[in-house]
């Protein structure tokens, strides 16, 4: 094509059209393209910083702490003092903190009080992520055998996540780049209605989440927004296995991407398994896509034998004896790169 375009340029010469051709050549993107340079300039991005290390014993001891005050049932003593110490901690990492404070009717029609820790860094930025876990405890067992009316330890439901998320806020104060970054701990999350082994019906679905549906219809910083947000949900059993989760993949898929494919690429695509699984009747991160936007995903354990959640699910041994710190390690140390990777 580019010799038979020069031949016929050769056999032009003289004739009166000419000139016409010669200008055409030289116009941009009208001459044979040229080989020896790119087509684009390419720009080259500055090395981000490198990511901090993800310290699980740390992660565990913030676990066992949550647990050591008893369960964190909403109104009761332990979870007034477990929060004055989350609240203490986040501050002194640097954070912002806003409590949010009300009052939410749950499905007896009795009502509690609502406590929402938010801690902020870099509050003034407008680009932020969002990450969250529930810090209360389930007032009941009633998936045991026993003892169903006494609530339990909640170290995987609620302490887990929160455990990682107190980890990942020690490393805050030294992110200098990227967007602001916010740790939700959303209050009375489960004490949502008992139901039947197969999930939940359309009446009993709103019982659960208070607090995070409080905070999305409610939020304590007008306007307020993120690029996405991310909610760790049980997240520090052994062995424990993330799939997709279903109601994230409809909602949010590009950040379900982001975490799986940045799990893979880190060797922990045995524990994040690229597969979708509905699992999930709902949970923090719904009234959190619905209401304020924010796309949002659940990293919560899936167990093939039980097609649900864990077999310790809302019974007494959802105690410390279930925590790995390997597992802690693992989703904290996912999570923690995916916010470091933000420009
Ligand atoms: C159900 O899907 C029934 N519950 C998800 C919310 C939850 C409860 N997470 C922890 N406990
Ligand atoms: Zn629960």
């Amino acid at each position: 094509m580019g010799t038979r375009m020069s031949l016929s340029l050769v056999r032009s010469l003289g004739k009166p059209w000419f000139p016409i051709l010669l200008v055409l050549y030289f116009l941009p993107g009208c001459a044979p393209e040229r080989t020896d340079q790119p087509a684009t300039p390419t720009k080259t991005l500055a090395p981000l910083p490198a990511t901090p290390l993800f310290d699980q014993d740390s992660a565990y001891a913030f676990v066992a702490k949550q647990v050591s005050f008893g369960p964190r049932v909403p109104g009761s003593k332990a979870h007034q003092q477990c929060g004055d110490w989350l609240v203490g901690k986040l501050k002194g990492y640097g954070a912002e903190v806003i409590e949010q404070t009300g009052q939410v009717s749950v499905y007896t029609g009795q009502k509690i009080p609502l406590r929402n820790i938010m801690a902020r860094w870099n509050p003034e930025a407008k680009d932020r992520i969002l990450l969250f876990a529930h810090w209360d405890t389930r007032p009941f067992a009633d998936k045991d055998d026993e003892r169903r009316n006494e609530p339990i330890d909640g170290a995987n439901d609620g302490a887990s996540g929160v455990g990682q998320l107190l980890e990942i806020a020690r490393h805050m104060a030294g992110k200098q780049h990227g967007p602001g970054v916010d740790i939700l701990l959303t209050d009375v999350e489960d004490y949502g209605q008992p139901s039947g082994t197969m999930g939940m019906d359309e009446n009993s679905v709103d019982t659960w989440a208070l607090g995070a549906q409080y905070f999305a219809k409610n939020p304590p910083v007008p306007g307020y927004s993120a690029r996405f947000g991310i909610l760790l949900d049980m997240t520090g059993a052994r062995d424990a296995l993330f799939y997709r989760e279903s109601l994230s993949m409809q909602m949010a898929p590009a950040i379900v991407n982001r975490i799986w494919k940045t799990a893979a690429s880190m060797g922990h695509g045995d524990r994040f398994i690229n597969e979708t699984k509905y699992f999930v009747g709902t949970d923090d991160h719904v009234p959190i896509n619905r209401y304020l936007r924010i796309p949002s995903t659940d990293i919560i354990q899936y167990d093939p034998g039980t097609k649900g959640f864990g077999t310790h699910w809302h019974t007494h041994e959802d105690n410390m004896e279930v925590i790995d710190k390997e597992t802690l390690r693992i989703v904290g140390r996912v999570v923690l790169e995916v916010v470091w990777q933000e420009r």
